[in-house]
């Protein structure tokens, strides 16, 4: 089956195309490298040194014989993405390609407008160019689990049944997400439910959880095909910025009390649950949603593992609790559903203190990169 990888330069893009390949698919990867950008104008690096993109596809080609097709330009540039549908011809598409941090999005008015354009652009632009050209193609979309908040019941998996007034109906589960940046996800899953509503589209909303680690298969068989690691207080996300903050014996950063609950998944699980959206498809005018994770934490709870983790192997590890620079519940209810996924076969790597042991030995190897200044978190969502 042809996939197009749109974001496949990215954290979760790149080990995707790659794991994609190695079975089989013929992959194309479509990204504007505008992440690589950010980086740079944020002052910021990954953990690891990524090759340039041309450097990684040509390396894997040597490594397994697989070759991977490269589209670089802007979703937000309609003739371009249209264009690259065009020459490529998927069957699938899965769609990474968006501004993805909370902080980024709450730095200033400039950076929440540029988050919810390019992702709501974007991804409208797709919606447009697949009942153009690809009405039959089934788009895999990364949404979050952060679309839906805390809610005090449980979280259904994209739908609730409701009973009002003696009447009954299934609709949308409510939305109330933390931040410009996941409000951006709700606006693109109203938009993808309306297409598939009135063009016959089908597609899978991913509401993804917080993805950890670095090593899959793919990614952890040569230097040049090493995926990225953000660590810094914009990009890096709780358990990667724990460990990494572990191995250079900086204090954890829990924001608050830490009793915020989130759901979890290694990068192995992301890959696999892809693959499994993109084996069974939805069906001609559906719009599914799955929420993507393996297992819920407080990131108090987290802290406290990497602790535990870190001091097996001799490091000496504090935890800190920072002011919360968001504005968020720190205590509230969380319990939420993922049978989904895992009723088409997702097997979860569940975190464990192997996983732990290697992120922390990973980071630990990576370490003479962080920059310490980055740490700390810069942005407040109060400005
Ligand atoms: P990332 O920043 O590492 O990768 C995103 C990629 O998309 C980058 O390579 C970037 O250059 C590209 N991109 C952005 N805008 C684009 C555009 N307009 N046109 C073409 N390419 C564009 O992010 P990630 O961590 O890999 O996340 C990928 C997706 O998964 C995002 O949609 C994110 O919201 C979602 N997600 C990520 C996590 C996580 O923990 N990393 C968790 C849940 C959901
Ligand atoms: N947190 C800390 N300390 C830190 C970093 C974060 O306590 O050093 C807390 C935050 O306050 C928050 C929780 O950890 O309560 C999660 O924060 P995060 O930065 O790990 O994740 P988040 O901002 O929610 O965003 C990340 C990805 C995003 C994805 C989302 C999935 O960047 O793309 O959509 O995880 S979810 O959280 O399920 O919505």
């Amino acid at each position: 089956m042809k996939v197009l990888v749109i974001g496949g330069d990215g954290y979760c893009g790149w080990a995707t195309a790659l794991y994609l390949s190695n079975r089989g698919y013929e992959v194309g990867i479509l990204d504007n490298l505008v992440r690589r950008h950010w980086d740079m104008e944020l002052c910021i690096e990954t953990l690891t040194p990524i090759a340039p993109i041309q450097t990684r596809i040509q390396r894997w080609q040597d490594l397994t014989g697989k070759t991977i097709d490269l589209f670089i330009g802007d979703i937000n540039n309609y003739e371009f993405l249209k264009d690259a549908m065009l020459k490529f011809e998927p069957e699938a598409v899965v769609h990474f390609g968006e501004q993805r941090s909370a902080p980024f999005s709450m730095i200033d008015r400039e950076h929440a407008v540029l988050t919810q354009v390019n992702n709501v652009v974007g991804t409208l632009n797709l919606l447009y160019a697949m009942h153009e050209h690809f009405p039959n193609c089934h788009l895999v979309k990364l949404g979050t689990m952060g679309e839906y908040g805390t809610p005090n019941i449980d979280i259904e998996e994209g739908y609730i049944t409701i009973e009002h007034n003696g009447r009954k109906d299934t609709l949308p589960y409510p939305k109330q997400p933390g931040s410009f940046y996941h409000l951006s996800k709700v606006h693109d899953s109203h938009n993808i439910h309306f297409a598939c509503k009135i063009w016959g589209l089908r597609a899978t909303d991913l509401n993804q959880g917080v993805v950890y680690g670095v090593l899959t298969e793919e990614t952890g068989m040569d230097e040049l095909l090493i995926n990225r690691l953000d660590y810094d207080g914009v990009f890096g996300t709780a358990l990667n910025r724990f460990c990494i903050q572990a191995a250079i014996g900086h204090p954890l950063t829990v924001y608050g009390k830490g009793g915020q609950t989130r759901g979890f998944l290694d990068i192995r699980d992301t890959v696999r649950c892809i693959e499994i959206a993109i084996a069974n498809p939805a069906e001609a005018g559906e719009f599914r949603v799955f929420n993507q994770f393996t297992e819920m934490f407080s990131v108090g709870d987290l802290a406290l593992m990497v602790k535990k983790a870190g001091t097996s192997m001799g490091l000496n590890i504090e935890i800190n609790h920072l002011e919360n620079p968001r504005v968020e519940k720190e205590e509230h209810y969380f319990n939420a559903k993922n049978t989904s996924l895992l009723s088409l076969g997702l097997q979860p790597h569940y975190l464990s203190d192997s996983l732990l042991d290697s992120l922390l030995n990973f980071a630990i190897k990576y370490k003479h990169r962080v920059d310490e200044k980055e740490i700390l978190p810069k942005v407040k969502w109060r400005g």
